[in-house]
């Protein structure tokens, strides 16, 4: 595909938000305050890097974005859920979330439990009743596979991880733990975002290899920009802290470099996906 990155990205996000207004309930049906929740959530300032991974995943393996709209919708809605809890004075306590009040500022605690529940519980909806995906023994293995990488094996798995980790043991001890916990928290969706694209696009086992390669690269490269960018860090544990930000730098180019070269089955129509890591992760550190 040969556009700017910039346009790719203005136009799938306003075909994601528009998927999104249309599968979020309306914000006056009953009770209208857990609907109005779950938009106040939603549509934020949101960069909306998982569903566009679930389209131009899809578009790597010769698949089309409307086709994968609704799954790209369910992630978001399963990622905007970890962030309102996130957020819960009990985990993370942050005040502000793209941009605004963080859900549980703005309707409160027990409110915002109930919106990431209500989130998550509505993405799996979504992807039950996806009327493209006809095969319903695929349906039923992309429903297994989005249950697993946000279960404790993985993005709460990792969160659990995160919450208990100390910044003891070896440099070698530390840096599988950080591993175990990127890997988890921050890498799960965004692997599983690009593996749904492909399945859905009807990828061969050797691309779904390729796009799971790309994505472990790509989940630890964002989590370590994001830590190397993010000054109020409070977590004990991330590769700045225990490599400074030197060491970090390169290693998110290392991983950058390896994401590439994964994408090489793809030929031409892996280069969103370069540009994506490019955009998201490399431009930024
Ligand atoms: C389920 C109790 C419970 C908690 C979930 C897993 C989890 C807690 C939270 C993950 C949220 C988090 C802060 C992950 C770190 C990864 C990260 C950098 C998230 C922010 O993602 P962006 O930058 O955000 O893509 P936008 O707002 O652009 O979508």
């Amino acid at each position: 595909m040969g556009c700017s990155i910039e346009k790719y990205l203005k136009k799938e996000r306003i075909a994601i938000e528009s998927a999104l207004n249309r599968l979020l309930h309306s914000p006056k049906k009953y009770p209208p305050i857990i609907h109005q929740a779950m938009r106040y959530a939603v549509f934020g300032k949101g960069k909306r890097l998982r569903p566009i991974l679930v389209i131009a995943a899809a578009e790597a393996c010769g698949g089309k974005a409307s086709d994968v709209l609704p799954a790209a919708c369910a992630i978001e809605m399963i990622h905007t859920y970890s962030l309102i809890h996130d957020d819960l004075p009990a985990i993370d306590d942050d005040d502000y979330r793209r941009g605004k009040l963080s859900c549980h500022k703005k309707f409160g605690e027990a409110m915002a439990i109930l919106t990431g529940d209500a989130l998550l519980t509505r993405a799996f909806e979504v992807l039950s009743g996806m009327r493209y995906a006809q095969d319903t023994t695929l349906k039923a293995k992309i429903i297994t596979e989005v249950a697993r990488a946000i279960g404790t094996e993985g993005m709460l798995g990792g969160q659990v991880e995160d919450i208990q980790s100390l910044n003891s043991g070896t440099q070698a001890e530390k840096e599988k733990k950080l591993v175990y916990i990127h890997s988890r928290k921050t890498g799960a969706l965004i692997n599983v975002a690009l593996s749904v694209g492909g399945m859905l696009a009807g990828a061969s086992n050797g691309e779904l290899k390729a796009l799971d390669k790309y994505g472990r690269n790509f989940g630890l490269a964002f989590q370590i920009t994001d830590d190397i960018l993010d000054k109020k860090e409070k977590r004990k544990l991330t590769y700045p802290r225990i490599y400074g930000l030197k060491s970090s730098r390169e290693k998110v180019r290392e991983l950058v470099k390896s994401a590439k070269v994964s994408l090489k089955i793809f030929k031409k129509r892996g280069d969103i996906l370069k540009k994506l890591i490019d955009y998201f992760v490399q431009s930024r550190i």
